[in-house]
């Protein structure tokens, strides 16, 4: 890093973090009056399903190193951090009695962000669903939606004085999607019908809680006052048509329905896209909905919008049957598959560059996701929530690891979401997916993404390259 002035200078108070989810970083799965979730009980009965038997158990033992975490943030020049709640850590069972050991953790991890001028970003939902609720239909069963905004209210009441900027729920597509299209995840279905069922009640369920928000905001339940924001994350993957053809673009445009549309326009129009809404509709499988939540959606847009950007979609009509394969391994030669049957099906980009878990790099893709929350709401704030890349790493002879491709990656979107401010979009802040190396669902613990090299068997942290990089970044607002 030179001492000249940065050529992309961000907009002042810019928020330079990275993000977590609580069961992917926390560990204590188990301990000081944690119930289980539905993620700790799936690992536990299917072992074989997560890539060399990774287990969320410890994870990354966060919930005992907190204070070391939130100091080495602070040395890697965070000045915000986005988390999640473990729902199960507040209410064991999903609902009922509280658990004071889970609400002191947070209050604890707050105030030692607040103390070392870390601006903590709180997601209340990133798939870990109380066991409890799962027994009982999980997101299918509308009475969890009634949990999740009792759950939501006591965090607003525990944490209001603490946290100004919530978000709802992590990327509801692709938990759904996973959950309930390819099967990979829990609740490991395979039924659209339940698939679309759940993504309505996730869309319920988040306008529920920002009517709840915006109330309690105007009865002064938050120590921000009217700077207090409740924002939606997706995951806005764009979707590119595999080639000219007329059946293509239209995939393109029913796969962007399917994954996008139907979760941003609730959140931020305010209505179900149209055309989505009928194809549902003709195929019989609208999901089951009163008047009065569509009327919720109306008046219940969302403060911000949080984006997670990874990698583009290109959508090829050639889909004669359903199949889905995601690269748990890391080995560059196996390819992700996704294909919805007579609908549209995912394809490489033959000139693209991927990662070794088949993930493009195309920082340009983040350029259009950005530009689109500014064409549905001019100026309205937006996040980037989560953007990074999957590696396989290892500690060098110096005890470090020189990320090279992380920081080129981190720098390329940078670069990008700069151009997207210059052209008028509101984009507010950054958060790199990881702080650490952490929990990667079913791909375990190969994949590394931390800013934080996390040693498997000691758990000792040491700060990458990219770390290092970032806290000038952060000091310099720019690069
Ligand atoms: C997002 C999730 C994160 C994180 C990230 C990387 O979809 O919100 O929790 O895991 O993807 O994905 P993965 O860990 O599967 O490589």
């Amino acid at each position: 890093m030179t001492n000249a002035s940065p050529t992309y200078v961000f907009p002042k108070g810019f928020v330079w973090g990275s993000a977590t989810a609580a069961i992917q970083v926390e560990g204590a799965a188990s301990l000081y009056g944690k119930g289980p979730s539905n993620w700790d009980v799936f690992c536990r009965e299917h072992p074989e399903k997560i890539f060399d038997r990774g287990s969320p158990e410890v994870a990354c033992d966060h919930y005992h190193r907190y204070k070391e975490d939130v100091r080495l943030m602070k040395e890697t020049g965070h000045t915000g951090y986005r988390l999640s709640i473990a729902w199960t850590r507040i209410f064991p069972e999903g609902y009922g009695r509280t658990n004071p050991e889970g609400i002191a953790f947070y209050r604890a991890l707050f105030d030692e962000l607040l103390a070392s001028g870390i601006e903590p970003n709180v997601t209340l939902y990133h798939w870990d669903l109380p066991q409890t609720l799962a027994e009982r239909g999980g997101w299918e069963n509308k009475e969890t939606i009634e949990h999740f905004v009792h759950y939501a209210r006591t965090c607003f009441e525990l944490f209001g004085s603490r946290v100004r900027l919530w978000s709802t729920l992590n990327e509801p597509a692709w938990t759904t999607l996973q959950g309930y299209v390819t099967g990979l995840h829990p609740p490991n279905q395979t039924s659209h019908r339940a698939a679309i069922q759940v993504s309505h009640n996730f869309n319920v369920a988040h306008a529920r809680v920002v009517k709840d928000f915006q109330a309690m905001k105007r009865a002064g339940a938050f120590a921000a006052g009217a700077e207090a924001q409740i924002g939606l994350v997706l995951n806005m993957s764009t979707v590119y048509p595999a080639t000219k053809d007329p059946l293509d673009v239209r995939a393109a445009r029913l796969a962007d329905g399917v994954l996008n549309r139907w979760f941003i326009d609730p959140a931020l129009k305010g209505v179900y896209p149209e055309d989505i809404w009928e194809l549902y509709r003709s195929c019989g499988i609208l999901p089951v909905h009163t008047e009065s939540e569509l009327a919720l959606f109306r008046e219940n847009t969302v403060d911000y919008i949080g984006v997670n950007y990874y990698y583009p979609h290109y959508a090829s009509s050639d889909a004669p049957e359903s199949a889905y394969h995601l690269n748990t391994s890391g080995k560059a030669n196996e390819d992700c598959v996704f294909a919805i049957k007579d609908l549209f099906r995912f394809v490489k980009n033959p000139s693209g560059k991927y990662t070794d878990w088949g993930w493009e790099i195309f920082p340009e893709g983040l350029y259009e996701l950005l530009w689109r929350a500014q064409e549905y709401r001019p100026g309205i704030p937006v996040y980037i929530t989560e953007n990074g890349v999957g590696m396989n790493e290892k500690l060098d002879d110096q005890g470090t690891v020189n990320d090279e491709a992380r920081i080129e990656f981190v720098r390329e979107h940078l670069k990008v979401a700069h151009r997207a401010i210059s052209n008028g979009v509101n984009v507010k802040g950054y958060y790199m997916w990881a702080l650490m190396d952490n929990f990667s669902w079913v791909n375990g613990f190969k994949k590394r993404y931390g800013f934080l090299f996390v040693d498997r068997a000691t758990q000792a942290r040491s700060i990458k390259a990219s770390g290092r990089w970032y806290r000038e970044v952060s000091a310099r607002n720019g690069f």
